[in-house]
């Protein structure tokens, strides 16, 4: 039932309409009201925490009004919308980015000074949203900001999880977790308890005959849980578009607790059931890049999924549009395989619920999906066991079955006779027990499917999708480069770099357009432009220094080249490797006379980032990586001259301050096993220069700035096999710089050698999978090219402003667009704020 006002009652409400505050009065108003009435504080009683909650929900309010005229603007216009169905979103602190992208921070600082507070200290307090692992979840994010910014009707979906990734504590040099609980207070988002979708698990499925003698089936039974919608705005920069993100939260299906279970006596039970309920959205699996196949993980995905295709198939009903039109209203992006079960989901509705014919369905359901894949890694490739999808999804089993037995009786038609194709492409892996290939289910779901940089969409093309492009042609499948937004990863992050460019580009249409980026090489060579370039990257180095001291108690000097690898700790992205080098040059400094070692360059190696919790190679490393550091920075042969830290809980407000302050990156995966990565990006585009490995979208930087301004090393993917199979075949030996270095470990010059026994043994005796042994060697040769070219700060410079120039194509606006264009066939819709004075009638 709407409820709209009816037309003689609508003139009082548009007299009373909100507006958002226009001044700074109106702000310093706002603030005063939210510290004195919401937070029933005042002026006796405010602290920064305080100020930053009364500003938040001032700016909150301001987002919500325009959220509203966005939602009826795209409603009433009837245009295509995208869904993107993210398992997670890291998005990083909100109030900042709203400040910025609505124009108002420095009103807002203006106001706040006036109310006696620094508005970074009030920045400060806000607790991020860490609804993610790494780059998946924060590249959902920076989807987010584009799609807003570039007027989309789009809608992100996820999940509302209690405790976001675990916050990460340094103890005695171990990784320990702390639960993540963000939830205390959080402004930023609206729960609606009026959208409610109820979500039903186990059960069985009842076959019946209607009146024309049609086979149906019923899921019946089983139990049922319930899911809240809770929405956060998403204000787009420079454009009153604000999109919505809508995150389920799982309830009991009764509500706070059965009542008739309560009233017969089993109050216990009660309980029970709402608390087993409310685990479904409890908490963020903490694995990047692994499957573990666990029970509550399908339900999280299916809970997830199954509420947000009935939100946007009720929506769509409204319309009263025939079905063969949903997929011009509706696409849906899957954000990895997690959410491959929309695509059964839909099938099921269509067919079970809605009477559709299967192929009728099945067309839709095709036309209206796109798959996203992000790894090649084979233990990230999602499976999941068929007795448990039996057991907690008994219809939705069938219907698998039943698209796998069409999608293989057309390739049998195709290929005949070709029993290997058959196994290698079937959606059911035949093991024991049998296996849901997810991937292979996406893919058959899908109109398209993409990689994330070139070399990633080549290596699913030729490698583990490859029947499939024999299969459904090669136009199937394609490429997207991923992006970065330049809001939040320039002007948000280094806003004196971004005044700096917006002062030599013409403004700030940079933010909204990066190729004008390159305007920035016609002041290569200006003096002030260079020196003010300069400055900022030291300023933004002191900062990191302090807060290095502030954390760790090292000291360390500005002036040093700060070399840091910031990402989530994992065996292809090679942190071992960057320690053992770390390790090798503290030993080359140790050997040398005290007159050499003064010609030697200062050096800061920065390490950050998460490991999983279940991850104990991973952890391992942390904990060298700590120990290395207790050694060198405490040892007074070397002083300056290097240094080794790993900064606690790396997340996305770190990332804020430590990729400006950067020198060189680090990007070294083992070629072909990062699909993009999306740090590399950021890095470059804050005047830093990277050293990396011809993998990813480290090939594409090196296109777009030129090989003279980054620093490639190692083999290269075409090779891995090879060399992967010369080490299983005892024909490699290791690198002579890398065993002296295990020498040293085992010697126990960082701890106990028992403690990283596993890491040396890895690369020395079980095969060197990730070929830290084969790469080390260019590695080392190449941080000496580094040294060098840090040496010549001139130079260097150049590089670095060159760099910047050519990052246009990085914004994470042209990858939304290619998107838009290639695979959701969508359109902007533009805001035209005259036409647009009262409600649609
Ligand atoms: O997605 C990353 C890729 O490793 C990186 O190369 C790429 O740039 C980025 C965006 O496309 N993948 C992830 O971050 N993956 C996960 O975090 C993940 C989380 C849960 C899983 C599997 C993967 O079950």
């Amino acid at each position: 039932v709407e409820a709209s006002i009816p037309e003689p009652q609508r003139e009082a409400w548009l007299k009373h309409q909100t507006s958002p505050f226009k001044d700074k009065d109106g702000f310093e108003r706002e603030v005063v009201r939210h510290v004195e009435t919401t937070l029933a504080r005042s002026l006796y009683n405010c602290d920064e925490s305080a100020a930053y909650a009364a500003c938040a929900l001032a700016f909150r309010d301001r987002l919500i009004l325009e959220w509203n005229r966005t939602q009826q603007r795209q409603t009433f216009a009837d245009s295509k919308r995208v869904y993107y169905l993210s398992l997670e979103f890291l998005m990083g602190r909100a109030l900042d980015n709203a400040m910025l992208n609505v124009g108002q921070k420095d009103l807002a600082k203006a106001g706040l000074a006036e109310l006696g507070f620094r508005i970074e200290d009030v920045i400060q307090q806000e607790h991020d949203a860490a609804l993610g692992n790494g780059g998946l979840g924060r590249l959902a994010a920076c989807f987010l900001d584009s799609l807003a910014s570039l007027n989309y009707p789009a809608w992100g979906y996820g999940l509302r999880y209690r405790y976001g990734i675990f916050k990460q504590e340094i103890i005695d040099g171990y990784q320990v977790e702390v639960p993540d609980y963000w939830l205390d207070f959080n402004p930023w988002e609206f729960p609606r308890h009026d959208v409610t979708v109820d979500i039903q698990f186990y059960g069985h499925v009842v076959k019946s005959t209607d009146e024309s003698g049609k086979t149906v089936c019923r899921w019946e039974g089983g139990e049922t849980v319930k899911a809240v919608a809770y929405d956060v705005p998403i204000p787009g920069y420079d454009t009153p578009t604000t999109n919505n993100l809508r995150l389920w939260s799982s309830k009991a299906a009764s509500g706070e607790f059965d009542f008739q279970k309560f009233n017969s006596g089993d109050y216990e039970s009660s309980v029970a059931d709402q608390q087993r309920a409310e685990t479904i959205s409890a908490v963020l699996y903490p694995n990047d890049n692994l499957d573990r196949g666990k029970e509550l993980r399908l339900k999280q995905q299916y809970f997830w999924v199954a509420a947000s295709l009935y939100d946007i198939v009720r929506r769509f009903k409204k319309s009263k549009r025939p079905w063969k039109e949903f997929p011009d209203k509706v696409a849906i992006q899957l954000n990895d395989t997690h959410p491959t079960l929309a695509i059964v989901e839909l099938q099921r509705i269509l067919v079970d619920l809605e009477g559709l014919e299967w192929d009728e369905a099945w067309n839709i359901v095709v036309n209206t999906f796109g798959y996203t894949n992000h790894t090649v890694l084979p233990e990230a490739l999602e499976k999941w066991s068929v007795p448990l999808i039996q057991h907690l999804l008994p219809r939705h089993l069938q219907i698998i079955y039943d698209v796998n037995l069409f999608f293989l009786q057309s390739v049998e038609r195709q290929f005949p006779n070709n029993r290997d194709l058959l196994r290698e492409v079937s959606i059911i892996e035949e093991s024991q027990p049998k296996m849901v290939r997810m991937a292979h289910l996406a893919i058959v779901g899908s109109h398209k499917v993409n990689g994330v940089a070139e070399l990633h969409s080549d290596l699913i093309k030729t490698t583990i999708f490859k029947d499939f492009v024999e299969i459904f042609g090669p136009d199937k499948f394609t490429n997207v480069t991923n992006g970065i937004t330049p809001r939040r990863w320039l002007h948000q992050a280094n806003p004196r770099l971004s005044e700096l460019i917006a002062s030599k580009t013409g403004g700030k249409g940079f933010l909204t357009d990066l190729t004008l980026l390159s305007k920035l090489e016609l002041y290569v060579d200006d003096k002030e432009f260079r020196k003010e370039w300069a400055e900022i990257k030291y300023a933004n180095k002191v900062r990191l220094a302090k807060h290095i001291k502030a954390t760790t108690g090292v000291t360390v000097s500005p002036s040093a080249l700060f070399d840091v690898q910031v990402k989530r700790i994992h065996e292809y992205k090679r942190q071992q490797m960057n320690i053992f080098g770390a390790i090798h040059r503290y030993l080359t400094l140790k050997a040398m006379t005290p007159e050499e070692r003064q010609k030697q360059l200062p050096r800061v190696s920065i390490f950050g980032g998460k490991a999983a919790p279940g991850y104990w190679m991973a952890k391992q490393i942390i904990h060298l990586i700590n120990n290395v550091g207790a050694v060198v920075n405490n040892d007074k042969d070397i002083g300056d001259l290097l240094k080794v830290v790993f900064l606690e809980d790396y997340n996305v407000s770190k990332a804020e301050m430590i990729i400006p302050a950067s020198d060189i990156s680090e990007h070294i995966s083992t070629a072909g096993t990062e699909a993009s990565g999306t740090s590399n990006m950021k890095f470059v585009l804050n005047g830093g220069l990277i050293i990396g490995t011809c993998d990813g979208a480290n090939i594409e930087i090196t296109r777009e700035i030129g090989e003279n301004n980054i620093f490639l090393f190692g083999n290269l993917a075409e090779d891995v096999e090879e060399l992967r199979h010369a080490h299983l075949y005892g024909q490699h030996t290791i690198d002579a710089d890398l065993a002296r270095v295990f020498d040293e470990i085992e010697r126990g010059t960082f701890g106990n050698p028992q403690d990283f026994a596993g890491m040396v043994s890895a690369v020395r005796d079980h095969g060197d999978y990730y070929l830290v042994s084969d790469d080390f060697h260019s590695y080392l040769e190449t941080h000496a090219l580094v040294d060098e070219a840090y040496r010549d700060q001139e130079q260097w410079l150049t590089k670095c402003i060159t760099s910047v120039a050519r990052m246009g194509f990085f914004s994470s606006d042209r990858c939304i667009n290619e998107y838009a264009e290639g695979i959701w066939n969508i359109e902007p819709l533009v805001v035209d704020r005259d036409k647009e004075t009262a409600a649609p009638k």
